[in-house]
């Protein structure tokens, strides 16, 4: 064991994410401003941890001029976040925009610039307004496709020209898996063929939204954010590898072929028209695809997913789902994050990076999102009251490692973003599991602080290196 020291490669983006919906808290917005996320705690606030939801989240939109300078203080060079959709939007229909949402978007983006912070921005992160999902039955629509289009456009409108990164979506793939393939969350509809039209329709209007781009001729770049679940057959067996490569077909490949490739694979199609589960499609919409595919990825990538072939035939009379093709491998002795249950294994984002390399034309892309959740971190507090987060320190540190690791085997990673710039709320989770570089106090007035690993963070950002003990071995 020694320790290392690792530069950061010139120009290297190191810094944070968040999104609209965990972080900004329903002041400004009305019963009409509601998105999915707002729907989904109105209907089962019971569900979420300790009842919280988005009501308040950070409170952000009171306190951002104070988060922009914390974003400072922290030394993030990016900062990202979403434009909430169903605040930024008065008429759905129309797209006529909300004259104060703008005001706020415009003050919000100008003070993290003024910070010397670059704002990256997505237009998508779970924001779709609960009346487009109610009234026509959100993602599921294509008339929602264009509507979001028209959203998009004011958004490049009112911010092109001080926006430079714009992602259409973050994580496309999931709501609609939590909610119609394996219905744990709000309204738990179990519909298998809805889950790939929700894939579809959010492939096309990524590549609508993408045309728009450049047609409007706007400097900058636009991609969307995936969470490819990168995948590891239990074995060398065929069967496991099978299984795996089935596994990536369905969560992966869904959104990175067409995005990246403009294609869906043959192998996906073929298994949905197997399973009577094909989506509604017209050539023109696949023409639209193949020609608007994206050149700029953001991956969250937290932890590996470890799969083996079914030891059980799949009864084939429940639904389809693609788990008829696997089953998940528990790895005896992995390393976890016991808080949030994910195992840790760094090295998924050297895999991913190489195989972007390989397979997906070497495509440039940043880490989106990488980060620790954990429970109860005031126990943690020195007796300044600071949370000595050396545990962060040390996930952050190994994933970088990592990162750096595949820029030096070629891959075209530009970045770094850790989840998270501050506390925020989780989906369902709340604040239970917390992933800052900035403490968010519920017990006082949601008072901020800056925890050791946003010190240390800084530091890094400063000497453009950090140190790390590292076991390589570990992860061959
Ligand atoms: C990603 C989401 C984020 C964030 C993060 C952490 O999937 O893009 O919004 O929530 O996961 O996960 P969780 O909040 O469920 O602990």
């Amino acid at each position: 064991m020694a320790l290392k020291k690792v530069n950061l490669p010139e120009n290297f983006i190191l810094g944070a994410a968040a999104s609209a919906w965990q972080t900004e808290g329903w002041t400004g917005k009305t019963e009409k401003n509601m998105n999915y996320m707002d729907g989904w705690y109105k209907a089962v606030p019971e569900l979420w941890h300790d009842g919280i939801g988005p009501t308040v989240a950070a409170d952000l939109y009171n306190r951002y001029k104070e988060d922009a300078r914390l974003m400072k203080e922290v030394g993030l060079n990016a900062f990202r976040t979403s434009i909430d959709w169903s605040r930024f939007i008065k008429d759905y229909e129309t797209g006529e925009v909300n004259e104060e949402a703008v005001q706020f978007y415009n003050d919000y983006i100008d003070e993290i610039k003024k910070n010397g912070v670059e704002p990256m921005i997505c237009l998508e992160h779970y924001e779709l307004p609960l009346y487009l999902f109610e009234k026509y039955g959100g993602w599921g629509s294509k008339k929602v496709v264009d509507l979001f289009v028209k959203y998009a456009e004011q958004a490049f409108k009112h911010f092109g020209h001080k926006v430079k990164y714009w992602f259409t979506f973050n994580e496309p793939i999931v709501v609609q898996t939590r909610v119609y393939l394996d219905a744990i969350r709000w309204p738990y509809e179990q519909n298998t063929a809805k889950w790939m039209q929700w894939n579809h329709n959010k492939n096309l209007a990524n590549a609508k939204v993408v045309k728009l781009f450049k047609e409007l001729g706007l400097e900058g770049k636009i991609g969307a954010i995936l969470n490819p679940e990168v995948t590891y057959p239990r074995s060398s067996a065929e069967h496991d590898k099978k299984a795996a490569y089935m596994y990536d077909l369905y969560f992966n490949r869904v959104f990175m072929d067409p995005m990246l490739k403009g294609k869906y694979p043959q192998d996906l199609i073929n298994d949905l028209k197997k399973h009577n589960c094909m989506f509604d499609y017209t050539e023109e919409e696949l023409e639209i695809i193949k020609n608007n595919t994206i050149e700029f990825l953001g991956l969250n990538l937290y932890y590996p997913h470890r799969v083996k072939a079914r030891s059980t035939a799949w009864n084939e009379e429940i639904p389809f789902h693609p788990a008829r093709y696997y089953e998940l491998f528990d790895l005896p002795g992995k390393k976890m994050n016991p808080f949030r249950g994910w195992e840790i294994y760094p090295k998924i984002i050297y895999d991913i990076g190489i195989r972007l390399k390989e397979e997906y034309n070497n495509v440039e892309w940043i880490v989106a999102e990488s980060g620790m959740g954990v429970q109860n971190e005031a126990q943690y507090k020195n007796e300044d009251g600071q949370i000595q987060d050396d545990y962060r320190i040390e996930y952050i540190s190994q994933h970088l490692y990592w990162t750096l690791k595949a820029i030096e085997d070629g891959s075209n990673c530009k970045g770094y973003m850790l989840w998270a710039f501050m506390d925020n709320v989780s989906p369902q989770n709340a604040f239970k599991n917390r992933y800052g570089l900035v403490e968010v106090n519920l017990e006082d007035n949601r008072n901020r602080r800056i925890k050791k690993s946003g010190n240390w963070y800084k530091e890094v950002q400063e000497n453009r290196s950090f140190e790390l003990e590292i076991f390589e071995n570990e992860y061959k």
